[in-house]
């Protein structure tokens, strides 16, 4: 219904209205009334001893409570009061009472009124919202009539006869709350009303009601229909909803309370109790019942003691997660706007994974070999809904180091909501492969021991393919996470203050495609805009990534180079047959130099690859001899090959074509032979 505007229960005697209208002008909101309407209020008047009591519905111009002596006559029958009303009609800029009202209800109460309840009606159709109650007394004295009445609907010219049958406009309704194939339904009727949808426009409509648990979603709503056109033009939610607490049993057969909602007849999968919930935002659960459609079917009990195990967690976890953000970081959910938290769990059959697919959380029950439901580990949860934090924030793309620092981020945070006293930092413990005790699906302690590097000398230069995990995603997060670890487990650094460090580098610094160099620069930065730029903090950052290679040591800006200075032949760094060297030319007048000795005469393949810009790579004995060159334009590889002798010393040397450089991405030098 339109915004209406009504009078306070202001009781405006008929006297000082009558005063107020001899100086209309005085008064412009309250519309001058007729001359019959005058009369009507003059008789009230008289009749009541002038102990009558008028509020009005200024908008439309008429009373919405009279108190009073509203007419001589005894009313005992709905005919008799029919005929009061009419006596009064004038008041309401009524034109007929007999085709305008249509008795809803007669009652009498133990006090000895009756209440007579009308609807208005436009050519027999009912207008919503407005209905008049006539009371009456034991003596059948009319005392009061009060309710909505609207006079402009008359004026509106509105067509009555509707042009969509109520089955059609039922379909309209079903298909705008997405339940159009559903055949199960508690209520579905509907009945044609006019409807006003906003100040003067009137609709013929259906209100059509529908409850069903059958959708993704249960619903029970009212949907308006318009009878002419089939748009959607009002909703009514008639859900009820009020914060519950269930119960409810774990992936790992561990019982925890739930955050719940409770409806008419049942709960729902979903805590409203946030601080995000001021602004509407929710945490659901949805089961995808094995298949691959998102969000699925919100998960609903009869009980409130919850079954569904990986359901549960998801759910459980969720919370502990917004927890996390909120109390520790001050974030509001992932978009830090409050936004409703959505997971899906039993997705698919046997999935081996969880994810984050742009707007919720999704959970695989996993094979029961791998992984048992993913959704059972705070650290998978939490890891997945930072991948949300992340999207919104530095959006760091998911390949190569950018997807790396992703991953690692996902994997930090997942570890800090878990919040174990676990000293190996162990993810996906609780999960992976049920059937073994104590192991996990990576470690942050040590990387290597699930064949992550934990240096950037072990750095994995793979292929931005699925097979080679996007560059290596789920790899080469390894050194960032041990990093991370180092960091932590300095003495005197806490894991709330490395959490809000992390979390500021990755909310205010970093961008999309940043390397594990500007992480570097980021969280020594973040460090010292929270604890100042001599702090413990900025220093054991900086070492925490000096140890894993990127940058060096102490608090002074590092060049993400493990292998400098080797700037000269003189100063070149030893490397060995098929290790990759991820180094930087970070300066037009950079060059870097590696060297080697052969034990025996054998084969050499040279490769330098990644390339950022045009680099070049040379060949040279001990002597400063330049033995072979490659001189590739732009970023095509460059490599060398041929024969090289036993016990003799070779350098290499890589330099950007014309200063050509970059500070962050590094290329990859391989020699094997
Ligand atoms: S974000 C998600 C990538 C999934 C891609 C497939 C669509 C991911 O990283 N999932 C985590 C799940 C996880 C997290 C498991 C912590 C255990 C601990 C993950 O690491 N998945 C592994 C199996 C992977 O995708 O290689
Ligand atoms: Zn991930």
């Amino acid at each position: 219904m339109g915004a209406k505007k009504f009078t306070a229960f202001a009781v405006v005697s008929t006297m000082v209205f009558t005063l107020a209208t001899a100086n209309v002008s005085a008064a412009p909101s309250e519309q001058p009334p007729k001359a019959k309407k005058m009369a009507v209020l003059e008789k009230l008047s008289k009749q009541s001893k002038g102990k009558e009591k008028v509020a009005w519905n200024k908008e439309k111009g008429v009373p919405t409570f009279v108190t009073g002596k509203l007419s001589d006559k005894q009313a005992k029958t709905p005919a008799d009061v029919k005929k009061i009303v009419e006596e009064n009609k004038a008041l309401f800029n009524m034109d007929s009472a007999s085709s305008e009202l249509s008795l809803i209800s007669q009652e009498k109460d133990s006090l000895g009124f009756t209440m007579y309840k009308y609807q208005q009606v436009y050519q027999g159709v009912p207008v919503f919202g407005n209905e008049l109650i006539v009371h009456t007394d034991k003596n059948g004295t009319t005392t009061s009539i009060n309710g909505y009445y609207d006079p402009e609907v008359k004026t509106a010219g509105l067509n009555t006869k509707a042009t969509l049958s109520l089955a059609q406009a039922l379909n309209k309704a079903k298909a705008s709350e997405g339940v159009a194939n559903v055949s199960k339904f508690d209520i579905q009727k509907g009945k044609l009303h006019v409807y006003e949808t906003e100040k003067g426009d009137y609709r013929l409509v259906y209100v059509i009601t529908l409850s069903t648990l059958e959708g993704k979603q249960p619903v029970y709503a009212d949907l308006f229909v318009d009878a002419h056109n089939g748009a959607i033009v009002h909703k009514i939610d008639k859900v009820n909803h009020a914060a519950a607490t269930g119960t409810g049993t774990g992936v790992l057969g561990d019982t925890k309370t739930l955050n719940t909602d409770s409806y008419s007849s049942g709960y729902y999968l979903r805590d409203i109790t946030k601080p995000m919930y001021s602004t509407g935002g929710k945490i659901e659960t949805y089961t995808a019942n094995y298949g691959t459609a998102l969000p699925g079917t919100l998960l609903t009990d009869a009980d409130n003691v919850w079954t569904d195990r990986a359901a549960v967690d998801a759910h459980y976890y969720a919370g502990k997660t917004y927890d996390y953000y909120y109390n520790k970081l001050g974030r509001n959910s992932f978009d830090n706007r409050g936004a409703t938290m959505k997971s899906t769990v039993h997705y698919s059959r046997n999935y081996n994974n969880a994810f984050w697919n742009g707007t919720q959380m999704v959970y695989g029950d996993g094979d029961g070999r791998q992984f048992t439901s993913l959704s059972g580990a705070l650290d998978v949860v939490a890891h997945e809904i930072t991948h949300a934090v992340t999207e919104r924030t530095a959006g760091l793309v998911y390949e190569y180091q950018p997807g790396a620092l992703n991953e690692s981020f996902s994997d930090v945070l997942g570890n800090l909501v878990e919040n174990k006293n676990d000293p190996k930092w162990l993810l996906g413990e609780d999960v992976t492969t049920p059937g073994i005790a104590g192991d996990a699906l990576r470690s942050m302690s040590n990387p290597n021991e699930y064949d992550q590097p934990d240096h950037m000398n072990e750095y994995r230069n793979l292929p931005n393919t699925r097979e080679g995990d996007w560059g290596g995603v789920h790899i080469n997060s390894g050194i960032p996470n041990k990093a991370f670890y180092n960091f932590v487990t300095t003495p005197g650094i806490t894991k709330d203050n490395a959490g809000k460090i992390w979390y500021r580098a990755l909310t205010q610094y970093l961008t999309s495609y940043s390397q594990f160099i500007d992480a570097r620069n980021a969280t020594i930065q973040a460090a010292t805009d929270l604890f100042g730029a001599n702090s413990l903090e900025a220093t054991a950052v900086a070492n925490a990534w000096a140890s894993v290679g990127v940058g060096s040591s102490g608090n002074n800006g590092g060049s993400g180079d493990a292998y400098e200075p080797n700037d000269s032949m003189s100063a070149a760094k030893a490397m060995s047959s098929g290790t990759t060297y991820n180094g930087l030319i970070s300066s037009a007048t950079d060059e870097d130099w590696f060297k080697f000795t052969p034990s025996t005469s054998t084969y050499l393949s040279l490769s330098l690859t990644n390339l950022p810009a045009d680099y070049d790579l040379y060949l040279y004995n001990s002597a400063g001899t330049l033995l072979a060159r490659s001189e590739y334009a732009g970023t095509s590889s460059e490599s060398i090959a041929g024969t090289i002798q036993g016990g003799a010393t070779y350098y290499v040397k890589v330099v950007g074509y014309n200063g050509a450089m970059s500070t962050t991405k590094p290329y990859a030098l391989k020699a094997t032979y």
